[in-house]
């Protein structure tokens, strides 16, 4: 594949989807251009491609363009799916659907009204915790149960996941971290820890200011 033709990925580096699709367009092994960018100061190439102005964003040639995150860990996933993160799917879609439906509807209603609180009117932060905290405490249990959300190894419902337990923590960290939540904490901090988390973190300039895209 020459440069013209890998696929544009635009991606804003602290976000939860762009960082849940990296890691799983990492892991397939399939190569992108990385346009950084930000969400106050978005570029017209990167609206074009999709009006939603969301990240993440493939555009995947012949005028193909992908813009939710779970789209992008499926097309990715399913080209190229050497650490079989899809096993989940394969062998339970009623329940990995379930999963991401509930994290990505009721999990983050309740975190980004928790972490964000102030950008709501008249939201009780502790309320919204508490709501996310059945979450949490939901996956501690299954994480005492089995090695991983997925099953007996991380896959795609841990890496669709993590992003947002990370961001949960970063709320209050001292709170999070004082939980009765052993297993919930190991599977978050050894995520936290590893290379690959490294690997989908680097820190680049945006696109819009450099007109510099990164192999990744
Ligand atoms: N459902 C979308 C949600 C993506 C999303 O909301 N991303 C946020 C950043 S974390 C965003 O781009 N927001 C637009 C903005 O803030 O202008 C997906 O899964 O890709």
């Amino acid at each position: 594949m020459n440069h013209q033709t890998k696929p544009i990925f635009w991606s804003f580096r602290r976000c939860p989807y762009a960082m849940r699709a990296r890691l799983a367009v990492k892991s397939s092994g399939i190569e992108v251009h990385l346009r950084e960018i930000l969400l106050r100061d978005k570029p017209d190439e990167f609206l074009q491609a999709s009006q939603k102005g969301t990240v993440p964003v493939l555009e995947v040639g012949d005028g193909q363009v992908i813009d939710e995150s779970l789209d992008v860990m499926f097309w990715a996933l399913s080209q190229s799916d050497p650490e079989g993160w899809l096993e989940i799917y394969h062998r339970d879609k009623a329940a990995l659907e379930q999963h991401l439906s509930s994290l990505d509807t009721d999990f983050k209603f309740h975190l980004d009204r928790y972490k964000y609180a102030t950008r709501y009117d008249d939201v009780d932060e502790k309320i919204h915790r508490q709501e996310a905290v059945i979450f949490l405490e939901s996956w501690n249990e299954k994480l005492t149960a089995q090695t991983a959300l997925s099953g007996s190894n991380n896959g795609i419902l841990d890496y669709a996941t993590l992003p947002f337990v990370r961001q949960f923590r970063i709320a209050d960290m001292e709170w999070f971290d004082a939980q009765d939540w052993p297993a919930l904490h190991f599977w978050l901090q050894t995520f936290l820890n590893s290379e690959r988390f490294a690997s989908v973190m680097t820190k680049y300039a945006p696109w819009k200011d450099t007109g510099e895209e990164h192999l990744f």
